[in-house]
């Protein structure tokens, strides 16, 4: 008999309820749970897929060991002795420093991805840590960090709510939403236009977020923060500045900025923004006048060279209209194991550039190093060079610049080790392959998601399908990596949450503002319910956090608990020196003449942009039949102008040239993208050997991330230039040595 069972979608940021139909140990059907009290039955194709994704027979069920050259099967104690034997000698020859971490995307989108990393680094205590957010958010966690003195202070529109929405280089009817958690994010945009509300979009593509809009501006890529910095400027000389009573004694540097804005102004930006001076002040009024107003602006405004300054000007307009912290504004989620707010009042603001990478001197941000530099501080020799690297969820091989240089410099290292379901383009390379069950088998709290929700709400759910005998489950698997890492092998896996929870309630019970300041810890730890460690520290986090929920209350309410509209949070929210919002911090202002430079700039050259596809992820579901095909492929997207002047026909093959190299993909005759601007999707290029993905292999793409060479990036944050990659294009016809060019390539045949 077929059963249910609930499970939070995890393949994307909106976290939908799914309610799963299993027959024996399969999935065999997936609908939107029309009781979830976020989701209320929302569904994409990609959660519909969830079954076929669960039961690929691509994926690992079992440890791999490299023996002799090859991976082989082994079993998990097997597998986490040959973790800490070839950890731990090197750990202890060349220092911490000698292991880099990767930290991929779906770390945020598991439990185990949440709850381990940041024990493992604090054991370890390498510097070198690099994650997905410096291909990513990183600028904005910098601007956060900044303006509020909180990194993970991110405001989200209050899509719900809203009457003016001015949304810039994010496509949510493909991404669902990114940083701003909105299951059915396209019904919600519907749902504004049919209140009366405004819809801009900033896109270089007519994408179908565009095509809902009241308005789209097709942007030349890589100028946002100029169009922003103009509308502040409007704001400003038009006297439009009003940050509202809830705001006025909380900013500071409201003059400076409009000094440090001065320049800016929408004539001196229009040329570069290519967007008529007049529009850019209708824009600016519109912001101002509206009674509410959101701006939010994602992946194509940040992993540009000017990501972190967009970051902090999508902030600063909201504040500028008296839109930050007010309903239908952008506000600030408070999620359910967020630990107790403290009282208000000025904290250890935000500091960048306390150490910096080996081999360039990028400066960390949030101690992070840039994804980008990864290969370089492998690949060059000498004192502080990384000899082994722990990767867990990442594919930084087609995720970030040059894979074909980190192809290579994984290949030199000493050890590695990888948590992930599948032998992939990355994980070929490690000694060991750890992976994790698939999610039908894991347990689900959106620990990170949670803080970017557009509704504060709680939800968990239990594993839908159990464990298989002797499999672990994710959170053992990196309990058990914490332990092989830190010197602790052997140790039982429960350990790590043993340690987290006694240390938490230590804290806790030392923190006069938490509701258990004065509590004995070790009888708080007894109290905890849950069948497992995570779960108990999730009962913990709840408990410790600003709701008094606790695990029991989630597991009688399957389909979540609502908490309500998001709130205003200031002033509680700032950890800034001053206390206040520090409007023109100081790293920003030093880098604004970076930005007046490129009001000169004449350069418009074709560039590169990217793009996503709803039926696709990243790098890892082009193996599911059914996310494939049809429009989900790995073309070259050229405007019919541009087609017709570089002599490029639909279907046929052309070659893309950059910095860090050229790929050859088909082309896409489009109007979809504005002229002078040509778009790949990255994610693409699984024709390495070695790896075990069947169906992607057969329609492999090309890596569009091999265009860059890894040097281009946001100063501020280290986040890789991604998008506005200048670019050159030709028929491959017209290229002199075709067949090396297709070899190099490797086009599909
Ligand atoms: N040119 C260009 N490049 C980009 C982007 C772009 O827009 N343009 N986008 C960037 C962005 S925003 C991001 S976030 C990065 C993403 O890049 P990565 O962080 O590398 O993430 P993915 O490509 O999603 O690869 C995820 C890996 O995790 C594995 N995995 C899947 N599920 C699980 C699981 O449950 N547990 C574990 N342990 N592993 C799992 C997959 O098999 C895969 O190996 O790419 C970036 N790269
Ligand atoms: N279906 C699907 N959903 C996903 C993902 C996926 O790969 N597929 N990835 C997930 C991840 S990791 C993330 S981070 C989110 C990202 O979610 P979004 O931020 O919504 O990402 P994209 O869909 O890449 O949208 C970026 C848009 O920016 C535009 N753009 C490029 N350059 C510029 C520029 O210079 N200025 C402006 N204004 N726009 C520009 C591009 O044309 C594109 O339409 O999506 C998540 N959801
Ligand atoms: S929108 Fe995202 S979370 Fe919702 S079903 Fe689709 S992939 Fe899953
Ligand atoms: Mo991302």
């Amino acid at each position: 008999m077929p059963r249910t069972a609930l499970r939070i979608c995890p393949l994307c940021e909106a976290t939908c309820g799914l309610s799963l139909t299993i027959e024996g140990s399969r999935v065999t059907g997936a609908r939107g749970d029309r009781d979830d009290v976020f989701s209320s039955g929302f569904i994409c194709p990609k959660g519909a897929s969830f079954g076929a994704l669960d039961a690929d027979p691509d994926r690992l069920t079992r440890p791999l060991v490299r023996k002799d050259g090859q991976l082989q099967e082994v079993g998990w104690d097997e597998a986490f002795d040959a973790v800490a034997a070839g950890l731990r000698p090197l750990v202890e020859t060349y220092g911490p420093n000698s292991v880099g971490v990767v930290l991929g995307n779906p770390n945020v989108h598991t439990m185990a991805g949440a709850l381990y990393p940041p024990v493992l680094l604090g054991a370890l205590r390498t510097r070198n840590l690099f994650t997905a957010s410096t291909v990513d958010q990183m600028p904005k966690h910098v601007s956060s960090g900044l303006l509020f003195g909180d990194a993970n202070a991110i405001p989200v529109p209050d899509l719900d709510r809203t009457d003016h929405l001015l949304l810039l280089g994010a496509n949510p009817l493909e991404s669902n939403g990114s940083l701003c958690t909105a299951p059915d994010f396209p019904g919600k945009l519907k749902a504004l236009r049919a209140r009366g509300g405004t819809l801009t979009v900033i896109d270089p593509r007519r994408t179908r977020t565009a095509k809902l809009a009241d308005r789209h501006l097709a942007i030349r890529p890589g100028t946002d923060a100029l169009l922003l910095a103009a509308l502040a400027h409007v704001l400003y000389e038009e006297k439009l500045v009003d940050v509202g009573p809830h705001l006025a004694d909380q900013v500071q540097g409201l003059d400076e900025l409009g000094d440090a804005l001065r320049e800016f102004s929408p004539e001196a930006v229009a040329g570069r923004c290519d967007i008529p001076a007049a529009t850019i002040r209708l824009l600016a009024r519109e912001l101002a006048a509206a009674p509410t107003a959101a701006v939010y602006g994602r992946v194509g405004s940040s992993t540009v060279a000017f990501g972190t300054e967009a970051s902090w000007l999508v902030d600063v307009l909201n504040i500028l209209t008296g839109n930050l912290d007010r309903p239908g504004g952008a506000l600030f989620p408070l999620s359910a194991t967020a630990p107790t707010p403290r009282p208000a009042g000025p904290g250890k603001g935000f500091a960048l550039g306390r150490w910096s990478s080996r081999v360039s001197g990028h400066p960390e941000a949030k101690g992070e190093l840039p994804l980008a530099a990864l290969a370089e501080e492998i690949d060059t020799p000498g004192e502080g060079a990384i000899r082994a690297v722990i990767a867990i969820a990442a594919n930084p091989v087609l995720s970030a610049p040059d894979g074909d240089r980190l192809d290579q410099a994984l290949d030199s290292l000493d050890f590695m080790v990888s948590v992930d379901p599948y032998l992939n383009e990355t994980s070929r390379h490690a000694h060991v392959v750890l992976p994790p069950p698939p999610p039908s088998r894991s347990a689900h709290y959106d620990f990170a998601f949670n803080t970017f929700a557009v509704r504060n709400q709680a939800r968990y759910t239990p594993a839908a399908v159990p464990l298989e005998d002797g499999q672990p489950d994710e959170c053992t698997i990196h309990a058990r990596l914490v332990l092989a890492a830190s010197g602790q092998h052997g140790a039982p896996a429960g350990a790590v949450d043993e340690m987290v929870i006694g240390a938490a309630l230590a804290k806790a019970t030392a923190t006069p503002h938490s509701p258990f300041f004065g509590a004995d810890p070790e009888r708080l730890a007894r109290e905890l319910s849950g069948g497992t460690g995570p779960e108990r520290r999730l009962d913990m986090m709840l408990r410790l956090g600003p709701y008094d929920l606790t695990l029991d209350q989630l597991l009688a309410h399957p389909h979540g608990i609502d908490l309500g509209p998001l709130k205003p949070r200031l002033p509680a929210i700032l950890r800034t020196r001053s206390g206040r919002i520090e409007l023109l911090p100081q790293p920003i202002a030093d880098d604004l003449p970076r930005l007046r430079r490129e009001l000169d700039t004449t350069e418009t050259g074709l560039v590169l942009v990217g793009r996503r596809h709803l039926r696709s992820n990243n790098s890892w579901m082009h193996n599911i039949p059914a996310l494939t095909g049809g429009s989900n492929r790995c073309t070259l997207q050229v405007h019919p102008d541009d087609a017709a002047g570089l002599g490029l026909e639909d279907g046929r093959p052309a070659r893309v040239r950059a910095a860090g190299g050229e790929v050859v993909a088909p082309v896409e005759v489009t109007d979809a993208v504005r002229p002078g601007v040509v778009s790949l999707p990255h994610g693409w290029g699984h024709d390495r050997p070695g790896t075990r993905l069947g169906v992607a292999a057969k329609d492999p793409g090309v890596n569009v991330n091999q265009l860059l060479d890894g040097s281009l990036l946001d100063p501020l944050s280290g986040t890789a230039v991604l998008n506005a990659i200048p670019v050159d294009v030709a028929d491959v016809a017209d290229v002199a040595d075709v067949a090396d060019v297709a070899a190099d390539a490797r086009v599909p045949s």
